[in-house]
């Protein structure tokens, strides 16, 4: 245990198990609105970047309110679960090769904390999961813990399923204004879980029981995958025929009921590339679904097809390639369709030297680590001489006031229309 624990050796108001993307900026929400919360990783690295009140990731207000929290010693890390009043679990649920949701880390943290629980804690699930999880969680602590079956079955003991729906960019903001579904195993633990989040959440909560609440997370990312496979699909449809897919869309969303979402080089993150796989694999079928994530996950290659396309008469091409994070503003590479069409187009051109720029992304991509064509650079350069292609691929702010004029005389592949309308 952390020695800054001592002053809250009782129980602490809440353990936060997961200092992730999202338990971390909930810890230190918690704790501007909670006297003692309690964070706990896995991770050593994350647990001393936490306790010494340094952000390990981009997020607008997480540096300043992680300061504060730690400061005031309002937010503690501790280096085992700490007992506590109230739990929020919020650990990653990946997806398997088989595209199945893996619950290693959600199950592994149930286990470590079932040893320590006394039974009247609420336990609060946020980590995404497939319908039925937290029902098999409660099975798992009551056969960990058969003594604890008469608190489970009494509801002294809460279990809620209360899925996290912040945006990665508007987490800190979010956290507090959106409205919050609140899916209790009983009822009680849904009145428990709706007190706790009314005590930061501005937003309205709505109960209902896990299973429902399970499922309509998956739906909300499940919706907005299948509106972007739309957009994407109307794009490939747009190249082909010779029309201008962002004047389409400005014209199209001119209809008081059409709202198209944005095109780009495909899909990608922690969230909407993968949890509409976890519906395609519940019981029953999903072709909408299924079909929106191959079109989503196919774009990458599509993208780098056309890049090919554009330089087969250039030997040994030069490729600038603007943004490596999974969407605009974020530091985030994980699933991140940019990373794969750097990744794809290395392989189909070895003689083509690609340098890659995204001012956020402190480290360059596993993916495309050490692949000798791929330079990664952090600013962007000086002298753009020697440029073929130009690719778009995230339009962070800080690609927002370059001018094509200032690449001379290049061709474009604008996967996300950052110079629309200046062609
Ligand atoms: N994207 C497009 N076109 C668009 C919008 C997004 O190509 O019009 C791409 C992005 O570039 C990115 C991917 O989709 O690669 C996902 O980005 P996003 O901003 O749509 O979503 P996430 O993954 O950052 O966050 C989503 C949100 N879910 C919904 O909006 C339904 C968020 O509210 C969830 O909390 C989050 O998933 C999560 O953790 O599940």
């Amino acid at each position: 245990m952390n020695a800054s624990l001592g002053a809250h050796s009782q129980r602490v108001d809440i353990g936060v198990i997961g200092l992730g993307y999202i338990g971390l900026p909930t810890a230190v929400v918690l704790a501007d609105n909670f006297d003692a919360v309690a964070g706990y990783d896995i991770d050593d690295a994350r647990r001393r970047f936490v306790e010494n009140a340094v952000a390990p990731f981009v997020e607008p207000g997480l540096d300043q309110l992680l300061k504060k929290t730690v400061t005031s010693g309002k937010l503690v890390v501790t280096d085992s679960i700490a007992t506590a009043e109230n739990f929020v679990i919020a650990v990653p649920t990946p997806i398997s090769e088989d595209r199945s949701a893996d619950l290693t880390y959600i199950f592994s943290a149930i286990e470590s904390l079932a040893e320590i629980l006394r039974g009247d804690e609420l336990l609060i699930i946020e980590s995404t999961c497939p319908p039925g999880t937290t029902a098999r969680l409660v099975d798992r602590i009551v056969e960990l813990r058969p003594d604890l079956k008469e608190a489970v079955d009494s509801e002294r003991m809460g279990i809620a399923y209360c899925p996290e729906r912040v945006l990665p960019g508007n987490i800190i903001e979010e956290l507090q204004s959106n409205d919050r579904i609140i899916g209790g195993y009983t009822t009680n633990a849904s009145n428990r879980a709706a007190k706790l989040y009314s005590q930061f959440c501005r937003g309205q909560l709505w109960l209902t029981d896990s299973r429902t609440a399970e499922m309509s997370k998956l739906a909300e990312n499940a919706f907005r995958d299948v509106n972007i496979a739309f957009a994407n699909q109307l794009e490939l449809l747009c190249a082909q025929n010779e029309v201008d897919v962002w004047e389409l869309r400005e014209l199209a969303n001119k209809h008081p009921r059409v709202n198209i979402l944005e095109p780009g080089p495909g899909v990608g993150g922690h969230c909407i590339a993968v949890d509409p796989w976890f519906l395609v694999g519940a019981e029953g079928n999903a072709p909408l679904i299924e079909s929106a994530r191959h079109l989503n996950d196919s774009k990458p290659q599509n993208i780098s097809n056309r890049i090919v396309e554009l330089v087969q008469s250039v030997d040994e091409p030069h490729i600038l390639a603007l943004g490596l994070a999974f969407k605009e503003n974020v530091d985030d590479v994980r699933h991140s369709p940019a990373v794969e069409v750097v990744r794809i187009f290395s392989e189909a051109r070895p003689d083509a030297e690609i340098t890659v720029i995204d001012p956020l992304v402190s480290v360059c991509p596993p993916e495309i680590q050490g692949i000798s064509n791929v330079h990664f650079l952090r600013e962007m350069p000086t002298d753009f001489a020697g440029v073929d292609v130009v690719v778009v691929l995230v339009a962070h702010n800080e690609f927002k006031d370059l001018t094509l004029s200032q690449f001379g005389e290049v061709k474009l592949v604008d996967t996300r229309g950052l110079f629309k309308g200046s062609m």
